[in-house]
């Protein structure tokens, strides 16, 4: 084979190997039951965080904001942003902070920008939400969001306990969707808060490709927690937009739960 075509078979395979792990969109902070008030520091991300792999570039969000005690806190103004570096490239990020104040929850939600994915030829736009909890009060958890589309949590998402279960539902519009297709990440690699780079992976991906879920009739699906951290899910399509700028939309809802240990 010539060199160029050897090239371009490594570029393909490349391509074939970010396709074949989860994007997902983060809305990360390693603190996520606070105990005094704060500015707490948040990192939005778009990369591959199980596999370690491949960190995509966010244009301006459309929408970030907290929802607490059933009040937005629009949080738009305290983005800025920055270069994320990945174990293979670095691509555009951004760093905000959230007021955590009051006692209760804290729902952080992020419209971000479509994204174009060259090597699918389609847009991806991950309605992503997380949560934050202040001195074990629950106000907001429970309650979804008016988004186009989310999952909702129903179980607790600032404590699932490792080896237990976590169920959601998956809404689009406001009406549960059947037969979603769910894919289910962990964050393997951690970002470093103050470097923009990841930290070393706590684990591997699994063998066989992304780990997925389907939702049933009602919308629902339950997740075995193997392991303590941060577990992403993200619906894929589940949004009602199929289409931005000529092109196929994939509309998904992503939501990122942590898990801990029993001491
Ligand atoms: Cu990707």
């Amino acid at each position: 084979m010539t060199v160029r075509s050897f090239l371009l078979a490594s570029l393909a395979s490349l391509g074939l190997s970010q396709a074949a792990f989860a994007h997902f969109q983060l809305i990360y902070s390693p603190d996520t039951i606070i105990e005094a008030p704060v500015e707490l520091p948040l990192k939005l991300v778009f990369w591959h965080p199980f596999e370690n792999g491949h960190v995509m570039d966010m244009g301006e969000p459309l929408e970030f904001y907290a929802v607490h005690r059933g009040e937005t806190i629009d949080l738009k103004d305290r983005l800025a942003p920055i270069t994320f570096t990945g174990t293979g490239n670095s691509a555009a990020a951004y760093d905000a902070t959230v007021p955590v104040k009051r006692s209760g929850d804290y729902v952080l939600v992020l419209v971000p920008a479509p994204y174009y994915e060259e090597s699918e030829d389609i847009y991806i736009q991950q309605i992503t939400k997380s949560y934050l909890n202040r001195n074990e009060m629950p106000t907001d958890w429970t309650e979804p969001q008016g988004l186009k589309t989310e999952i909702v949590p129903l179980n607790k998402p600032t404590n699932v306990v490792t080896g237990s279960t976590f169920t959601g539902r998956v809404l689009s519009n406001g009406e549960p969707v059947a037969g979603a297709e769910i894919e289910v990440e962990y964050i393997a690699a951690a970002p470093d808060m103050e470097s923009n780079k990841t930290l070393a992976p706590t684990s591997a991906p699994m063998p066989g490709g992304p780990l997925v879920a389907v939702s049933d009739d009602a919308g629902y699906f339950t997740f075995g927690i193997p392991k303590s951290g941060f577990w992403g899910f993200a619906a894929l399509g589940s949004g009602p937009e199929t289409e931005f700028e000529g092109k196929e939309l994939s509309q998904d809802a992503v939501i990122w739960i942590r898990a801990w240990d029993m001491e």
